[in-house]
């Protein structure tokens, strides 16, 4: 990539940054309910080469999109511009962190890589965002905590994109670490750092290759759905979030959420979030059993309560379930295409992936992609 660097920029970058991609093992559309998630960071990613300039432009270059070619603008202009496509990512950090009272004086020219699959559920955009965070720190040697860049790519998300997403995925991105899943409460930011430790059996992530195009309206919706119904149980209970309530307690309250669509919402984030912390317990146990089964609930509830999944995702899942050398699968990340995950024995691996591809071919009428999932380290300074 510096050959890259070189070429569009016609000299040498001087320093070097990665952020990861992420899977979310289980806990999915807890986060903005105030419940518990368990992603990691994935080996995959995003990298970015730069190097400091002497005016106020800040220079983008994506090798995944050569089509669009060079996009830049001037640090005295930090507004939202659809025109600027996915640097707004990184105009956005800037825009939050300038906010926070940082000094950002001079641009920068970037050429950013990624091995991500794009749009497939595996966090391409919160990958950027922390990118982004790593980088604006490391050049202008800001000393921001790891929390607060979190924290600020989620706000980009939420306030320069306009996507209402929690903040599993910057979380999972910015403190990664190598071998290891983060159980992470989000409503107190607690977490502790869980051995992602799988035996004889390795996450396999299997992409759909549909792309999420309605992905950001559904979100949304869903968020919104998930409040409404906090709002009604809140007159009769004492609570801030939807996963503040344990199963039996739901199970007396639910009879509130009259609206069905409602009932099913708040029921997928109240029992998802018991799956989660379940599924804590049994992983730290090593009973792999478990933990499968409780992805196949997770998938079941996504499918069922929380209408996220569709053919493809089901299609995908099924296939994992029909497979003996698969312990448990299920959709990762937002859903409504993208990625699921299965939890395959690691020496059946090539058999499964031949065996999903032709049952998903067949009903889908494309071809999946597969990759072994490996843990890797959050955002960091490479050079
Ligand atoms: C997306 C969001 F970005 C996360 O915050 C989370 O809600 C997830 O969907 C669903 O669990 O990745």
């Amino acid at each position: 990539m510096e050959e890259k660097f070189k070429e569009q920029f016609g000299v040498e970058p001087t320093h070097s940054f990665f952020a990861p991609g992420r899977v979310n093992l289980i806990g999915e559309h807890t986060d903005y309910n105030g419940g518990h998630v368990f992603p990691c960071a994935i080996t995959q990613g995003t990298y970015g080469y730069v190097r400091p300039r002497e005016d106020k432009l800040v220079r983008c270059y994506s090798a995944n999109f050569e089509e669009i070619g060079m996009i830049e603008w001037s640090l005295d202009d930090l507004s939202y511009d659809k025109q600027d496509n996915w640097t707004n990512y990184i105009k956005g950090m800037y825009k939050f962190i300038n906010e926070e009272g940082y000094e950002t004086p001079y641009g920068l020219d970037i050429l950013v890589s990624g091995n991500i699959p794009n749009g497939a559920g595996l966090s391409s955009s919160a990958s950027l965002e922390l990118l982004a965070g790593v980088t604006i720190a490391g050049i202008y040697d800001l000393d921001i905590d790891r929390l607060t860049l979190i924290k600020l790519g989620q706000k980009v998300e939420n306030e320069f994109l306009g996507l209402n997403t929690g903040i599993m995925d910057q979380f999972a991105i910015g403190m990664g670490k190598k071998d290891h899943a983060l159980y992470l409460d989000v409503n107190t930011l607690n977490y502790e750092y869980v051995p992602a430790e799988f035996g004889d059996y390795v996450i396999l992530i299997m992409n759909t290759n549909k792309r999420r195009e309605l992905t950001d309206s559904k979100y949304n919706q869903r968020r919104s759905e998930c409040e409404v119904a906090l709002a009604i149980l809140k007159d009769h209970a004492d609570i801030t979030n939807l996963c503040d309530l344990t199963n039996e307690e739901f199970a007396e309250l639910g009879k509130y959420l009259e609206d069905e669509i409602l009932y099913k919402r708040a029921k997928h984030a109240v029992t998802e979030n018991t799956r989660t912390k379940e599924a804590n317990r049994v992983l730290n146990q090593g009973n792999l059993e478990a933990f499968g089964k409780l992805m196949n609930q997770s998938h079941i509830s996504l499918r069922d309560n929380y209408d996220v999944t569709g053919i493809e995702l089901d299609t995908l899942v099924q296939a994992a379930w029909n497979q003996d050398e698969v312990l448990g699968a299920r959709m990762t990340g937002a859903g409504m295409g993208g990625c699921a995950i299965a939890l395959v024995h690691k020496d059946q691996v090539e058999s499964v992936k031949k065996n999903i591809q032709a049952s998903y071919t067949e009903t889908i009428s494309y071809a999946p992609s597969f990759y072994v999932a490996e843990v890797g380290d959050g955002a960091k300074q490479i050079q």
